[in-house]
């Protein structure tokens, strides 16, 4: 039963249900649904494209559990939209356009973004087809990316109107890799994420959340910055990083230089099982980060017990952390295309709200050691 006080519920300028989707702009929608069928695990579910009326783009949409991904590619620009689409991925290389945003009312979310300072990208307007009635309106975010925001009011088609049922691309594995976002990651220009902490807070009326990377740890060792925003039930969270003047070239320099602007760093995914999930997806093809094997010898003194031993995830090279909440086990891919930009985090959470704070060090010591093998540090 939802125990907020109702007048908490009311307080909330802009209450939102919670991620609708990761929208990526790829060169070949075709082969990514396969490798995020068969390397992540997930589900093909829905499909737009030539063979049903959609002659410029093809679409697919993946889930695992409540997670969504939608893999667009172009087929033959001839609208707006199309050669947008087209233009993100010459500029881009595969990347993602949208985070959209599943709110209760679109109209109202959109209005009182735009009052508070959004760029307005698209209008609130309904799509409908048998499966009930869809409102949709987009606003901009960092780089090239938005946010769209979706009001489903119990919609029942496997995506939006426009596309139709698909089954799988394989089988799916008996046991599911993850099943939800737990956040997404933004990197923008140095000397600009207060600037988009601010949009959050303002526009969608985010708070900022404790876990932060400041100017002392910076310089030491991370070459980043960053700060969390969120929605008042913590369902969405957006770290944001900027580059920081440190003794190295920043890992969000190399990305922002190889994608060509800001945009989405890398999506985290919740698991409840991350060994589990870590061994099914190095199995199918999936490479992590290298993580060296000292981090394991002083690992239980200071994380103390966790559901899984110390030994197996030295195994599996995932980290752990803790703070005053409880723990996270968390393990990061490398980038997923050529193109050092976007990659994914897999978290199993115990309690804790946090990022992996004390796994600052070693992580970016490993980021920086696969920058170095691509000549970039
Ligand atoms: O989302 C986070 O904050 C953590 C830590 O380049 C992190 O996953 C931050 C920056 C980065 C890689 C990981
Ligand atoms: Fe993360």
């Amino acid at each position: 039963m939802d125990q907020t006080p109702h007048t908490a519920r009311e307080a909330d300028p802009f209450p939102v249900k919670g991620m609708d989707a990761v929208v990526f702009a790829v060169g070949n929608a075709k082969q990514a649904a396969h490798y995020y069928s068969t390397a992540f695990g997930m589900k093909l579910v829905a499909y737009s494209g030539p063979e049903n009326g959609s002659r410029e783009t093809a679409s697919y949409v993946l889930t695992n559990g409540s997670a969504r991904f939608v893999l667009t590619s172009v087929i033959k620009p001839s609208t707006d939209r199309g050669r947008f689409l087209a233009e993100h991925v010459a500029a881009h290389g595969d990347g993602v356009v949208d985070l959209s945003i599943e709110v209760p009312d679109a109209r109202a979310a959109y209005a009182y973004a735009v009052e508070h300072g959004a760029t307005g990208l698209t209008e609130p307007y309904e799509v409908k087809d048998e499966n009930g009635t869809v409102v949709l309106a987009a606003i901009a975010t960092y780089g090239q990316t938005r946010h769209t925001l979706v009001q489903r009011d119990g919609y029942d088609g496997p995506y939006l109107p426009g596309f139709v049922a698909a089954s799988p691309i394989v089988e799916p594995p008996a046991k599911r890799t993850f099943q939800a976002i737990d956040h997404c990651v933004g990197n923008v220009e140095l000397g600009r994420m207060n600037e988009w902490v601010g949009f959050y807070n303002k526009v969608m009326g985010f708070t900022n959340m404790k876990e932060f990377v400041g100017d002392d740890i910076a310089t030491e060792y991370s070459a980043l910055m960053s700060k969390v925003v969120a929605d008042g039930t913590k369902k969405v969270k957006f770290p944001i990083n900027e580059p920081a003047v440190a003794k190295k070239k920043s890992q969000i320099d190399e990305y922002l230089e190889f994608y060509g602007g800001p945009g989405v760093q890398h999506i985290a995914l919740a698991t409840n099982d991350i060994v589990s999930t870590v061994r099914s997806m190095r199995a199918a093809g999936v490479q992590f980060l290298d993580v060296p094997d000292t981090y394991y010898d002083t690992l239980g003194e200071w994380v103390g017990d966790t559901r899984v031993p110390i030994e197996k995830l030295r195994e599996l090279k995932i980290l752990a952390d803790r703070d005053e909440d409880g723990y996270l086990l968390q393990i990061f891919t490398k980038p997923v295309q050529d193109r050092p930009t976007v990659f994914f985090e897999m978290i199993e959470r115990h309690g804790s709200l946090g990022f992996g704070k004390g796994n600052f060090k070693a992580l970016f010591e490993a980021i920086e050691r696969e920058q170095a093998r691509r000549g970039n540090l």
